[in-house]
């Protein structure tokens, strides 16, 4: 008895509409694996930027830091007590004791929160760099004869990072109404605070708020 022989229909290719399902595909898988490419590129700018802009903040504030370390507690000008603190001090650093005891002082410095040069404080970015109103902060020595200014740090906004104008501490750090920097004083130590920010390329604004405290000569 003979056993049917069975044929198979073989195939030389693929059909157009097989094709065309096939490139759809793969035209949706690389446009997902490029999605994500994109978002880890832009994920990582961002993260780069936010670390920039933390490095700045804390390389200020330990300049700053440096700068207050031990200066007179009696003479800071204005008296940064208050509930509001300051964005603006005077101060000045012991020279020496003389045998009797008397503390001499060296000249006058100072710490400035001013308007960014290009920006008026109009809520408009006047620079068009993307920020607001920004400030810079400004060490000048031998305030009065022949002063040397220094700018220490721009970016800097005109309150505290969660902090708005209405006379109420809003971001929960125990000043009102703080600037973006501030020096608070309790007792014989001195606190400073400081918000940086930064820019990112879709002009989402970046910040980083640090602070530190150093201790005042008596
Ligand atoms: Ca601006
Ligand atoms: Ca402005
Ligand atoms: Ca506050
Ligand atoms: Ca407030």
């Amino acid at each position: 008895m003979r056993t049917p022989i069975r044929t198979r229909k073989t195939r030389g290719g693929f059909t157009l509409l097989e094709l065309v399902i096939a490139t759809a595909l793969l035209s949706l898988v690389l446009g997902a694996v490029g999605l994500v490419q994109m978002r880890t590129r832009d994920a990582s700018r961002v993260s780069m930027e936010r670390e920039q802009v933390e490095s700045l903040c804390r390389r200020t504030l330990d300049r700053v830091a440096e700068e207050l370390q031990g200066v007179g507690h009696s003479l800071l000008f204005p008296d940064p007590s208050t509930d509001y603190g300051s964005s603006t001090i005077t101060y000045q650093h012991p020279t020496g004791v003389s045998n009797t005891g008397v503390v001499s002082w060296d000249t006058q410095s100072s710490l400035v929160l001013q308007l960014e040069p290009g920006e008026t404080d109009n809520g408009i970015d006047d620079d068009g760099d993307g920020l607001i109103d920004e400030r810079q902060l400004v060490l000048t020595h031998n305030v009065g004869a022949h002063p040397i200014s220094t700018v220490l740090c721009g970016g800097i906004p005109e309150l505290a990072e969660g902090e708005t104008a209405n006379t109420l501490d809003d971001n929960g750090n125990g000043l009102k109404d703080e600037a973006g920097f501030n020096v608070h004083k309790v007792g014989d130590l001195l606190t400073v605070r400081l918000t940086v920010q930064g820019v990112l390329d879709q002009g989402q604004v970046v910040s980083s708020t640090l602070e530190t405290s150093v201790v005042l000569h008596n």
